[in-house]
């Protein structure tokens, strides 16, 4: 098999890379390790920042997040049991997010591709990428048990952080910079609507706490939990009691329902440095990971997307590799701002299993800083609305 640029992974990176790419008449074909059900039943992130969901009405996928997305304009942050409202537009000339599940956006990605896209080939695990410091890149993937080859221009990893497109780097010409913090999270979806209607981050004492929710009907919560959690030690009233306290404000009542699904992640920053090597380029959680306390992974995968397919449109168009050349340093910037903010989200509102009085209180003057009109409070929520895009 051969085609002009190879896509690894069919998660939002991959899947609206294939989207422009097609759109503009590059050839690509996207290789996909699991099945269709899999991919789009994988519970991942839930906010869009304003730019991301213009990026997927731009290509044509918007008509669903507009009928069944939650716009909001701000959210709540709760300490000391007192709930402070952070109003998104009035500090960011009129931004605001949308909660639409990725879930979603995978799935009406994946229905545009199988009635007019590129091929996209479930259960078509990578196993390497070879020559990609050729002119002549290879992937190497299995389909229905037989060992099979693409021969590509270009190679786009978007296969997440345990992929084959790291493992094809070498170690002395890309860099990983990386930070796991000591403590997960513990979600839970709930079969009950949102006690509140916006969002609602705790920096309690005890730990993190966040009301989401998937639609008007079902919630997201997430409890901070030591490293090495099971979830399976934690009974559903243990969550909803931890919820209560975490949460608590007054006038306020966090509503119960049942739990459909429990997991446990760990919480880690990563960035490989460059985004690039030869002729794989890498989009999304192949290049970067960042705690979920800023919301920003899905928003930073759509964002290298749209990124690196403006370089391959204009490669294809003109011949001319500028674009793609300068790739990792334009996506870079935009990476760094985003851990920088994800790193103080995750220390503002977590507490660290050594944590003492004084860093309560570095954490409480922090706090108290954005829920006035500070210039802190108005970086926060430019931050938190997500930066134009270019
Ligand atoms: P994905 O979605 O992981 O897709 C990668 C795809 O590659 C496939 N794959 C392979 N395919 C072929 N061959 C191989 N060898 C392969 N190896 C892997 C995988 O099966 C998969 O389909 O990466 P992508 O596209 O870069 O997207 C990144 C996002 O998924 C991720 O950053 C977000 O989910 C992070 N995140 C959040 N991001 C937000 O923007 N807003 C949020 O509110 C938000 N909340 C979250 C989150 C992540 C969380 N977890 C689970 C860590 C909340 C949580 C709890
Ligand atoms: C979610 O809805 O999953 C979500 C929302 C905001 C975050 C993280 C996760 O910061």
């Amino acid at each position: 098999m051969r085609t002009t640029v190879g896509i690894i992974g069919a998660g939002p990176a991959g899947l609206l890379l294939a989207r422009l790419l097609h759109q503009a008449g590059v050839e690509c074909v996207v290789l996909e390790a699991r099945d269709r059900a899999y991919v789009e039943r994988r519970q991942r992130a839930g906010l869009l920042e304003q730019g991301a969901a213009d990026i997927l009405r731009d290509c044509g996928a918007g008509d669903r997040l507009d009928r069944e997305g939650l716009l909001h304009r701000g959210f709540e942050l709760r300490f000391e049991g007192r709930s402070h409202r952070v109003d998104l537009p009035s500090m960011t000339g009129g931004r605001t997010v949308t909660i639409y599940p990725q879930t979603e956006v995978v799935k009406d990605l994946i229905a545009l591709q199988l009635v007019d896209g590129p091929p996209l080939l479930f259960e078509a695990p990578v196993i390497a990428v070879e020559k990609a410091d050729s002119e002549q890149p290879l992937i190497r993937f299995v389909r229905d048990g037989r060992e099979q080859t693409l021969e590509c221009e270009f190679v786009a990893g978007c296969d997440g952080s345990y992929g084959a497109s790291r493992r094809a780097l070498p170690a002395d010409e890309v860099r990983l910079h990386e930070r796991t913090y000591p403590y997960s999270w513990l979600g839970i979806l709930a079969d009950v609507p949102p006690s509140c209607d916006e969002l609602v981050m705790a920096g309690h004492e005890r730990g993190f706490a966040l009301q989401s929710m998937r639609t008007p009907a079902v919630s997201r919560l997430y409890l901070q939990v030591p490293n090495g959690t099971d979830p399976n030690d934690w009974s559903d009233d243990r969550i909803w009691d931890e919820l209560d306290v975490r949460l608590a404000a007054d006038g306020w009542t966090l509503q119960r329902g049942p739990i459909l699904a429990k997991s446990v992640s760990t919480l880690r920053s990563q960035v490989v440095e460059p985004m690039r090597y030869g002729r794989l380029l890498l989009a999304g959680d192949a290049a970067h990971l960042v705690p979920p306390s800023g919301a920003k992974g899905m928003n930073l995968a759509l964002a290298d997307a749209l990124t690196m397919a403006r370089g391959f449109i204009h490669w294809h168009g003109s011949g001319s590799s500028d674009l793609l050349d300068h790739y990792s340093d334009n996506c870079l910037r935009r990476v760094w701002q985003a851990q920088h903010f994800c790193h103080e989200m995750t220390t503002l509102l977590h507490t660290a299993p050594d944590a003492d009085g004084y860093d309560r209180q570095m954490q409480l003057t922090r706090l108290r800083r954005l829920t006035r009109p500070t210039a802190a409070a108005a970086e926060f929520a430019e931050n938190y609305a997500g930066l134009p895009l270019i």
